[in-house]
């Protein structure tokens, strides 16, 4: 870490922020992350002390110091696994995903669910997506369907007051701008730290929003924690990570310029600059039913997607 010091004890500092000219030492870092969490989750107040919250867990980085953090902020916070039944060249990707989420849980006494897709609907993501519609549907939407499908369905029959998800700067930066490169405004309506809870839907909120990746990488690894180190394989060559290899490389010649696209983009949409011009004609187009047969909201007139797709697999 060269010479630097820590911004708050004058130590030796094992990380640094550029954009926010702050090194700390490990200590202190860690000190530090939790503090800007806290702040996050005032700021846009997204859940009260006595909520209780169910955080969504892949075994990875962000999701297990999301749970680090929030219990250790006292929260009631309890895990939810989603065994997706994928595998990759080095190995059993959603075992061993799901070992490390289990491991955490166990050595901190915490509780976590899981939800193993294929036991539950007799197929995995892979064969969901290869059979839905002649495999025309890539395995990352299915299995974005699938996700928030069963997230909430957790949630709201657990009786739990908040979803969190960890996604950190850099997710929310791509999503931006990719609903931005293709102006999606019904998209970036919905893009905002914390949506409250309607229609049949849990409220939902990402603490992690502000911080960058490699923030939250080094919470992890400077507070021990074990997780999976391996990507899915279907996230290779996605949109997603084109436009984080853009952020990133404008990020190397301009630091901050990812959190001033986000923040920009926060301030603009407080100013009203993304809300519907005719709010009875946006409600009417998301006119949300019960589908019959698992009870969720959806804007079909039958079944919702996810009913569709079991059923069609
Ligand atoms: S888990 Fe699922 Fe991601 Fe894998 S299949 Fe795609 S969406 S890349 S967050
Ligand atoms: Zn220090
Ligand atoms: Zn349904």
């Amino acid at each position: 870490m060269g010479n630097y010091v820590c911004s708050q004890c004058r130590g030796p500092a094992v990380f640094r922020m550029r954009h926010h000219r702050l090194a700390f030492c490990q200590p202190h870092y860690l000190e530090w992350f939790i503090e800007q969490t806290a702040r996050v989750i005032e700021k846009y107040h997204m859940f009260a002390p006595t909520d209780r919250i169910l955080v969504a867990v892949s075994g990875g980085k962000d999701s297990l110091a999301l749970w680090d953090v929030l219990w250790r902020l006292g929260y009631q916070a309890d895990g939810l696994y989603i065994n997706l039944g994928i595998s990759s060249q080095e190995g059993d990707y959603s075992n061993e995903s799901q070992r490390y989420a289990k491991d955490f849980a166990g050595q901190n006494g915490l509780r976590l669910h899981v939800v193993d897709i294929l036991q539950q609907y007799g197929e995995s993501i892979p064969q969901f997506a290869s059979r839905s519609q002649r495999g025309r549907i890539k395995p990352c939407g299915v299995c974005g369907l699938v996700k928030r499908h069963v997230m909430n369905r957790v949630a709201r029959d657990e009786g739990y007051d908040v979803l969190t998800t960890a996604h950190n700067l850099d997710d929310e930066a791509a999503v931006l701008m990719s609903n931005t490169m293709a102006w999606q405004v019904d998209l970036l309506q919905r893009q905002y730290p914390v949506l409250p809870a309607e229609d049949g839907f849990v409220r939902k909120a990402k603490p992690f929003c502000r911080f960058y990746e490699r923030e939250t990488a080094a919470y992890s690894l400077l507070r021990g924690i074990e997780y999976e180190e391996e990507e899915c394989p279907f996230s290779v060559g996605s949109k997603q990570l084109v436009y984080k290899d853009m952020l990133n490389k404008m990020e190397e010649t301009t630091p901050g310029i990812k959190m001033n696209f986000y923040a920009g983009f926060l301030n603009a949409r407080s100013a009203g600059y993304f809300s519907p011009q005719n709010k009875a004609d946006n409600e009417q187009s998301r006119e949300l039913h019960r589908c019959p047969t698992c009870g969720q909201p959806t804007a079909s007139d039958g079944a919702c997607a996810f009913c569709r797709l079991v059923k069609a697999a």
